[in-house]
């Protein structure tokens, strides 16, 4: 079967480093951290972990979030914050895009992927409140439809011709005492950073103890190839690969060889029909555990094996934290930049490693120039997904 193509044409972020694709590449190539304190907050108080990637509040002009600026008038005091970031994100990713459908049948062919790792807690607890006050009611989270797992999925769509356009993507606001409890209990996340919040996560750094929750949305717009060239859109990217598997090991710790992880990025590349040797940047999912990062790097190391020395493997959680089923989407938006720029964003707080296992080229603190003709992005989920998008220059 001859298979249709599928480029990205827009791009929206909402994230703990601004709001606005600009802003957000330009702090996180500048190395800035959006993890912050939650010291001071008192529904945080008992919490074993006081630390967090909030998307900062303030103007869209200062790269910061304002519901009203893209919700209509009401809707930003009771839509769910995680749809108002998707929201947002996808006004971009749309505007950015310049696609506006006209006839039925342009519409007809243009749709919507976007999910959420957990929907809305703070709807969710406030719901089983007035529950147990009021009356009948009723409230339901479908978990993990991940962002990388969403334009995968939309990828397909258009392949195989059910669509022309798709908006994908993911989002995640569940910065919330019930989440940070939940994952704290499971000792998932990094504790002994409130005075230091920007240096807890730390992917691949032997100091690593955990990730540190994040919130934001990612959209991207995915098109046919021809439809985009013949209304001359702005490409950046084509996403060529998109490998999904499931290991089926324990609840929170990957198999510490990484096979689910080997297994999804070999299905990518060879969905993008591309050797190793053909890619230059691995976006890793490390989200700063102990066991984690070693299983992928493992993993990384296995697919990659006799190709180490020239590609270059970086986390941007050090930046981000972790945006859970929005990680997906944002990460995917990173790695589209950078082959689209030629530029690889660093992975911060990496002072030292364990040099005999971790002896790849991580991108240390600092952003770098190369060459980036393709790239894979990964992306792991507890209890169930792996997934690895490709992405490569058009
Ligand atoms: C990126 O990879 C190249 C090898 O292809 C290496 O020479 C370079 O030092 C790497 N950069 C970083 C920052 O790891
Ligand atoms: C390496 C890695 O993180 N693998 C994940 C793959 O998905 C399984 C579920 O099937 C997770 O348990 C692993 O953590």
């Amino acid at each position: 079967m001859s298979q249709r193509r599928v480029v990205v044409t827009g791009l929206g972020l909402v994230t703990p480093l601004g709001v606005g694709v600009n802003t957000v590449w330009k702090n996180l190539l500048q190395g800035q951290c959006g993890i912050i304190s939650l010291a001071d907050r008192e529904a945080f108080e008992k919490l074993p972990v006081r630390i967090a990637a909030e998307v900062p509040k303030g103007s869209l002009e200062e790269g910061k979030f304002t519901a009203s600026e893209w919700l209509d008038r009401g809707d930003d005091r009771t839509m769910a914050k995680f749809s108002q970031y998707a929201i947002a994100a996808a006004r971009q990713a749309i505007q950015d895009s310049n696609w506006k459908p006209e006839t039925d049948r342009e519409k007809q062919r243009t749709g919507v992927c976007i999910g959420s790792g957990m929907g809305s807690l703070e709807d969710i607890v406030e719901t089983a409140g007035s529950y147990a006050k009021g009356g009948p009611n009723h409230a339901v989270s479908t978990a993990c439809t991940t962002g990388a797992h969403s334009i995968g999925d939309a990828m397909r769509f258009i392949q195989y011709g059910d669509a022309d356009v798709m908006v994908a993507g993911g989002t995640e606001a569940s910065v919330h005492p019930l989440a940070i409890a939940g994952f704290a209990r499971a000792k998932s996340l990094a504790s002994d950073y409130e005075s230091n919040p920007t240096e807890a996560s730390r992917p691949f750094d032997s100091d690593r103890s955990g990730f540190v929750m994040g919130e934001g949305s990612g959209v991207v717009v995915l098109e046919e190839y021809e439809h985009a060239k013949k209304r001359g859109a702005k490409i950046y990217a084509e996403i060529k690969g998109y490998g999904l598997s499931g290991d089926a090991h324990h609840m929170t710790s990957p198999p510490t060889n990484g096979q689910g992880a080997i297994n999804s990025m070999r299905r990518a590349l060879e969905i993008a029909q591309l050797s190793p040797a053909d890619i230059d940047y691995v976006n890793a999912h490390a989200t700063s555990t102990p066991v984690g990062d070693a299983a992928e790097n493992n993993a990384i190391k296995t697919v990659f094996d006799g190709h180490w020395d020239k590609i270059n493997v970086s986390s941007t959680k050090g930046a981000t934290g972790h945006l859970l089923g929005a990680a997906g989407a944002v990460e995917a938006i990173f790695s589209i930049l950078a082959v689209k720029n030629d530029i690889l964003p660093p992975t911060l707080n990496l002072y030292e490693q364990d040099k005999q296992e971790f002896n790849l080229n991580y991108v240390p603190l600092v952003a770098q120039e190369r060459k980036v003709r393709a790239a894979i992005t990964n992306s792991f989920g507890f209890g169930g997904t792996n997934a690895t998008l490709c992405f490569t220059k058009v």
